[in-house]
């Protein structure tokens, strides 16, 4: 059975030009004019673009007392329906479980999934086992970006010397570092600060981690991938703080990627003095939405290529979870939903604006990330022998975002009322066509896992790397007498 997507535009991250598609086995079997198959897409007036890869998500996620509530079945589901075609999940083990032992956790979650996906691993704490482990992860699993938290103290936070050791290792692997970069011996302390003070409505969350904190850890993360030479990638950039030290970062040579979340390119901190606390508290994530200057800052950085990547931190909770904080904002679930808005969302305010070409569209939600996680042109492409996981993008096509018609399983959305244009006609993963004109015909289970083996990429051309490991012991002559 074959597929034709006839008569559209396609784009990829550097050209755009007008072809016929055509699928068969799950993957791009040609690309030209005038092709013919057994089923045909109707792609007049459409862009025929690489499905999206959300890098960055939490589907089912045992976190702070709960789970988050959208499962790898409703989290792609969402996905598929905003045209994103591969999620990045975190496996995520508990302190003192091995990685091996997670990843088989993950493994049975994630058979549900509707589109294909991979992990990224945690390491949330330090020891001889993630040591070992890491090798066979990365080079029998074909996982090759590690995770480390900066924040959440006394839970999956690790320390500057866990970091180091880890950070060590993964350069003599060939890995990639990621951190959620935010100093959590800060924001332990501004938590106590503000509850002891009174303050203990979904606003406070905001008050605790300024963007001062993130931009600390950011600084601090690179230091670290400098002295050890792994490659880093620092995940929701939500500050000019944090994004400063990634553009010195980058233009000091140094192998450092930035990820901004569409939450906070397009949402801001105001939402978190509404008067209704549900839906202060609904929006609680960390980082926290800032305001207008940090998110100039963050188009800024997309704009000129200083950041990379567009993603989520899908992690939704219901109204329901997000009121274990009633009466102390630290133990409001952290997390947002956006997953089938990322795409939509981004083109509205990205390309209709004119702030980023279709082009940069493409590489930011889909081929950067494919690069950067090393499962590029597999993913990430419109090339014959590339899997088709595809979108037809139509730019005419608008909506108002409603949680009564989304695909999520919670019970409101971060974007509700917000109007978008540009939304999917079809989208495909692998072959299979999961959204179908507005209708959504996804198969649970269809989703494939994806290797992703280190590429041996390092961040050593600028670095003190070679000095540091390099040790060279003085001769002395002279040798001051002790105990005087
Ligand atoms: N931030 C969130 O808001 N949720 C999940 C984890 C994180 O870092
Ligand atoms: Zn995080
Ligand atoms: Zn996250
Ligand atoms: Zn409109």
């Amino acid at each position: 059975m074959s597929t034709v997507i006839k008569g559209g535009t396609v784009v990829t991250a550097d050209l755009t030009y007008a072809a016929d598609v055509k699928v068969e086995g799950g993957r791009i079997v040609e690309i030209g004019p005038n092709l013919k198959g057994d089923e045909v897409l109707d792609a007049t007036g459409c862009y025929v673009m690489p499905g999206g890869i959300d890098p960055h998500t939490h589907l089912e996620m045992p976190f702070m007392g709960t789970y988050s509530s959208d499962d790898f079945e409703s989290g792609t589901r969402a996905a598929l329906s905003g045209g994103t075609t591969m999620v990045v999940d975190f496996a995520l083990p508990s302190p003192g479980q091995g990685l091996i032992d997670a990843l088989k956790m993950w493994d049975n979650k994630a058979g549900r999934a509707t589109c294909d996906y991979s992990y990224h691993m945690a390491v949330t704490w330090w020891g001889e086992q993630v040591f070992d482990e890491m090798k066979t992860v990365i080079e029998d699993h074909g996982i090759n970006t590690f995770k480390h938290f900066m924040a959440y103290k006394g839970a999956l936070m690790v320390n500057d010397d866990e970091m180091y050791a880890s950070f060590s290792r993964l350069a003599e692997l060939g890995g990639i570092a990621l951190v959620h970069a935010e100093n959590g011996d800060v924001v332990a302390e501004l938590t106590a600060k503000l509850l002891a003070a009174g303050n203990t409505g979904p606003e406070a969350h905001a008050y605790s981690r300024p963007a001062q904190v993130e931009g600390e850890a950011t600084n601090r993360a690179i230091m670290i991938a400098d002295m050890t030479g792994v490659p880093l990638y620092v995940v929701h950039v939500s500050s000019e703080d944090a994004h400063e030290a990634i553009r010195r970062a980058r233009s000091l040579g140094k192998r450092v990627w930035g990820e901004p979340l569409i939450q906070h390119l397009t949402l801001d901190e105001s939402e978190y003095f509404h008067p209704d606390w549900d839906h202060a508290a609904r929006r609680v994530m960390s980082p926290p939405f800032r305001n207008k200057k940090h998110q100039d800052s963050l188009w800024a950085g997309l704009m000129s290529g200083s950041l990379s990547v567009v993603a989520t931190d899908h992690c939704a909770f219901t109204t329901e979870q997000k009121r274990f904080g009633i009466g102390d904002f630290s133990k409001i679930p952290n997390g947002t939903g956006g997953l089938e808005d990322r795409m939509p969302m981004l083109w509205t305010h990205g390309v209709a604006t004119g702030r980023l070409t279709p082009n940069e569209f493409v590489a930011v939600t889909s081929t950067n990330i494919a690069k950067i996680l090393n499962c590029y042109p597999k993913k990430g492409a419109i090339l014959v022998g590339a899997d088709a996981d595809i979108v037809v993008w139509d730019p005419e096509k608008e909506k108002t975002i409603a949680a009564s018609a989304q695909q999520s399983a919670i019970d409101y959305n971060v974007f509700e009322g917000h109007h978008v244009k540009g939304l999917p006609r079809f989208t495909l993963t692998r072959g299979h066509v999961a959204v179908h004109d507005g209708e959504i015909r996804t198969r649970e289970g269809h989703g494939q896992f994806v290797k992703r083996p280190g590429n041996g990429t390092v961040n050593r051309a600028l670095s003190t790397w070679k000095e540091l490991t390099a040790p060279r012991p003085v001769e002395r002559t002279g040798i001051p007498a002790t105990g005087v």
